[in-house]
């Protein structure tokens, strides 16, 4: 995996090395169809279907004929959508993925880019992995896994071994038992890099339910899950009814229920954890032995001094980021930004996003912001027009800027066109990348600002000071009162002299 680190908590912080690393491949099948095929002759060391195809399905099945690893590769984009019925079967001939010795499967090409989709059609849930030690899912898309009935484990349900999950998005799945997106009973799940979200379980645990061992190494976001029945104590992202759950820069969020069911011992460090009712639900001996550098929304997961409370309204939606997975970037403000020190022994690495984490200091959470990244804080409707706000990629079509004093403010990628502005304070703002195109502007003053990059097509500039703005814009083209000097400055100078002068 690509972050190879794992924390133990004691008396005193240890610093562990360990690893998670893909199995060496003792044998490789290549998968070239995207139908769902049976292996015509298991056992003889080929894939091939009856029509000499290698399918998902027909690798898995000769993989489980060979002890040893066998490494299967997707081509990232595809989707391998399974079609063969058959429930409650356990060969991997028809219905989920049976996996029963050693498997590596993963998405061919660089790891940052594209998954490759394996899609259940609902016909079963997708992997069924039974035995085998050690397996490897990376780079996959797993959704339209189903369960039904009174069965675990909408997209994979794990028996037994070591399951490493790397760059995977388990995504809209579902289990009429537990665990929507997985169910592990057996072994250790390790994720990193991973999104589990959007999947549900008419019992507990909508994205994960382990009565194992459940390792969220890094980067890894659990969002908008659900399970049980609404708002219920147990209705949760994570539901933990035995073994060990650990979780290291996540993060968990839910929009029902609770984020966290813990039963026994919990590990949770620079993670981002909040439910809707509230954050931690602790039944019996349920305990958070370590809790350090995490953002929680309450009170419930019984915080330390190191770590902070606030409401997670201030982090934005599971989008594209960047990246294999979606993430949730927060704002400026939250207080995940910067909330472990460089000096910490926790802070190296990448984000989910393969982003560095740093800056001036690690984010908690699956992504770090990375500098002139995050959200702007003012971002809200209406939007906090003062000097320095903070209204990166803001939506600001419909904002009264008329007279505003937005000096110094971060107007990096803003949507301002069509706006219309009077006497209004732009000197230092960061206008780079901005949308201006068909605004109109009269005696506004945005001297100094940076405008590099910015669409100026169609603006009507009047009496505007555009003295020492810097940058080169991107477009403007057919706009009134601006004036693009040859040395890439944009000049409001009717007149060509190009002083980067207002008129008098
Ligand atoms: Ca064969
Ligand atoms: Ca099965
Ligand atoms: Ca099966
Ligand atoms: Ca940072």
């Amino acid at each position: 995996m690509a972050a190879k680190y794992g924390f133990l908590f004691g008396a005193a912080l240890v610093l562990l090395l360990t690893a998670c690393n893909p199995p060496a491949a003792d044998e490789t099948f290549t998968v070239n169809t995207g139908f769902d095929t049976i292996d015509a002759n298991v056992g003889d060391g080929t894939c091939a279907d009856a029509n000499g195809n290698c399918s998902l399905r027909a690798a898995i099945m000769e993989g489980n004929a060979n002890p040893n690893t066998t490494e299967i590769i997707l081509t990232q984009g595809e989707i391998y959508r399974l079609s063969i019925e058959g429930r409650n079967e356990d060969a991997s001939a028809s219905g989920d993925l049976d996996l029963t010795e050693r498997t590596y499967i993963r998405a061919a090409g660089a790891a940052d880019t594209q998954q490759a989709t394996v899609d259940a059609e609902e016909l079963d849930r997708a992997f069924d992995i039974h035995s085998g030690h050690f397996h490897f899912l990376e780079g996959l898309f797993i959704t339209g896994g189903l369960a039904d009935g009174s069965r675990s484990g909408g997209a994979i349900r794990i028996s037994t071994g070591l399951v490493g999950i790397e760059d995977t998005t388990i995504w809209g799945n579902s289990a009429g038992g537990d665990g929507g997106g997985i169910y592990a009973d057996g072994g250790t799940v390790w994720v990193e890099d991973s999104t589990i979200a959007h999947n549900e379980a008419f019992g507990d645990g909508g994205g994960i339910f382990a009565t194992t061992n459940v390792r969220l190494n890094t980067n890894t976001t659990l969002d908008r899950n659900a399970s049980g029945f609404g708002e219920g104590l147990f209705t949760s992202q994570v539901h933990q009814e035995a073994g060990e759950l650990f979780a290291h820069q996540a993060t968990i969020t839910a929009t029902i229920g609770v984020a966290l069911v813990i039963k026994q011992e919990a590990t949770i460090t620079n993670s981002i954890i909040s439910g809707k009712t509230r954050d931690c639900t602790f039944v019996g001996s349920g305990t958070i032995t370590t809790s350090t550098h995490n953002v929680y929304s309450g009170t419930t997961c019984s915080p330390t001094t190191t770590d902070v409370i606030a409401p997670v309204t201030s982090l934005g939606p599971l989008v594209d980021n960047g990246g294999p997975v979606l993430t949730r970037m927060p704002l400026e403000t939250f207080p995940s930004v910067d909330l472990i020190a460089l000096s910490d022994p926790t802070c190296i690495g990448n984000d989910a996003r393969q982003q560095p984490r740093g800056g001036n200091g690690c984010d908690a959470g699956a992504l770090e912001t990375q500098p002139g990244e995050a959200i702007g804080a003012d971002c809200t409707s209406p939007p906090n027009l003062v000097p320095g706000a903070q209204l990166q990629n803001c939506d600001l079509r419909t904002a009264d800027i008329s007279g505003a004093n937005l000096s110094g403010a971060n107007l990096n990628g803003a949507n301002l066109s069509g706006t219309s502005s009077s006497g209004g304070n732009f000197t230092g703002a960061n206008l780079t990348s901005a949308n201006l195109a068909g605004a109109d502007f009269n005696s506004d003053d945005f001297s100094g600002a940076s405008i590099g990059g910015a669409d100026f097509s169609g603006a009507s500039f009047l009496f505007v000071n555009l003295g020492g703005a810097t940058g080169t814009p991107a477009n403007t083209s057919a706009s009134f009162g601006l004036v693009l000097c040859p040395t890439g400055v944009l000049s409001s100078d009717n007149n060509d002299t190009c002083d980067g002068q207002y008129l008098p």
